[in-house]
């Protein structure tokens, strides 16, 4: 089995002040993807910023960036419903308005440092319902292994999502949510497993300097993978990132090495159950 990669640019945590490498620009952004796609990444998980670097909800620049996207790659736009934690849940909703490929669904509420990103169960059911309604294929966020026995709850209650198949992504690391270890991996493919409909699939991503061991325990497990400057801005000790491509050429590097190479984005469309034509965006 080859290894999907997701690249997580930007987020909605770093100033882009304090990490000038960060693409915050749809120029900027569009770049990234574009290089990040030639380097093997395959789905990217998109946060945007405003004309002043800060995290936007923006209706017209959300649809502007998945159309820009498309025209520049065959990259799986996964935009995040997630936001920054200060966002209201119907401008989280509204995200899908712009009909991506994919969208995040965060599993639960959870301590996110000093913070708190609050996931109620009528939110979460709202997303899911809605991305059904749309053919938005859902990437279930899981902070916690609690938030594992919450999916299987939604998919008893509201059932599968569209396509059909069930991607789960392990935000680990996460200053109140699950650590980032080995261990902690292999604790929640075993949960998943016990609780998920066979055939899912699962990708992990460790927070700061968690992301090496995440990475490569992932790999072992028989996991996919997520990096980018969203999750990982130190690259090596007292070595700032200097782009996403060198999380992405680092990640497709391991995956190779553990002879998984890159999924192509054909073949992670069929793995996940999304629509072959990509949808008009005007
Ligand atoms: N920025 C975090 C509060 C997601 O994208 O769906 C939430 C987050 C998860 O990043
Ligand atoms: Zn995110």
């Amino acid at each position: 089995m080859g290894t999907l990669i997701t690249v997580a640019p930007t987020g909605a945590e770093s100033r882009k002040a304090d990490v000038p490498a960060l693409p915050v620009t749809l120029e900027e952004l569009v770049s990234t993807a574009e290089e990040c796609e030639a380097l093997g990444a395959s789905v990217i998980h998109v946060h945007i910023r405003d004309g002043q670097a800060l995290p936007s909800l923006d209706p017209v620049r959300l649809r502007d960036t998945v159309a820009a996207l498309r025209e520049a790659t065959r990259l799986i736009v996964q935009l995040s419903t997630g936001g920054a934690v200060i966002d209201p849940e119907s401008d989280r909703l509204a995200v899908l308005d712009a009909a991506p490929d994919m969208a995040s669904c965060t599993m639960g509420t959870v301590n996110f440092g000093d913070d708190v990103f609050l996931n109620r169960w009528e939110f979460i059911v709202s997303l899911h319902t809605a991305m059904q309604e749309r053919q938005i294929v859902p990437e279930y966020e899981i902070f916690d292994l609690g938030h594992l026995w919450s999916l299987a709850r939604l998919l008893d209650k509201h059932g599968l999502p569209y396509g059909g198949h069930v991607h789960v992504d392990f935000v680990t690391g996460v200053p109140g949510g699950m650590p980032g270890t080995a261990e902690l991996v292999v604790a929640a493919k075993q949960l998943a497993a016990q609780v998920l409909p066979d055939g899912f699939t699962f990708a992990a991503t460790g927070i700061g300097r968690t992301t090496l061991p995440v990475l490569l325990a992932s790999l072992s497990a028989g996991g996919h993978l997520r990096v980018g400057m969203e999750d990982t801005i130190t690259y090596a000790k007292g070595q700032p990132v200097e782009s996403n491509m060198q999380l992405v050429a680092r990640a497709a590097g391991f995956a190779r090495l553990a002879q998984r190479p890159p999924v192509s984005v054909a073949e992670a469309r069929t793995m996940l159950g999304i629509r072959t034509a990509e949808p008009a965006t005007a």
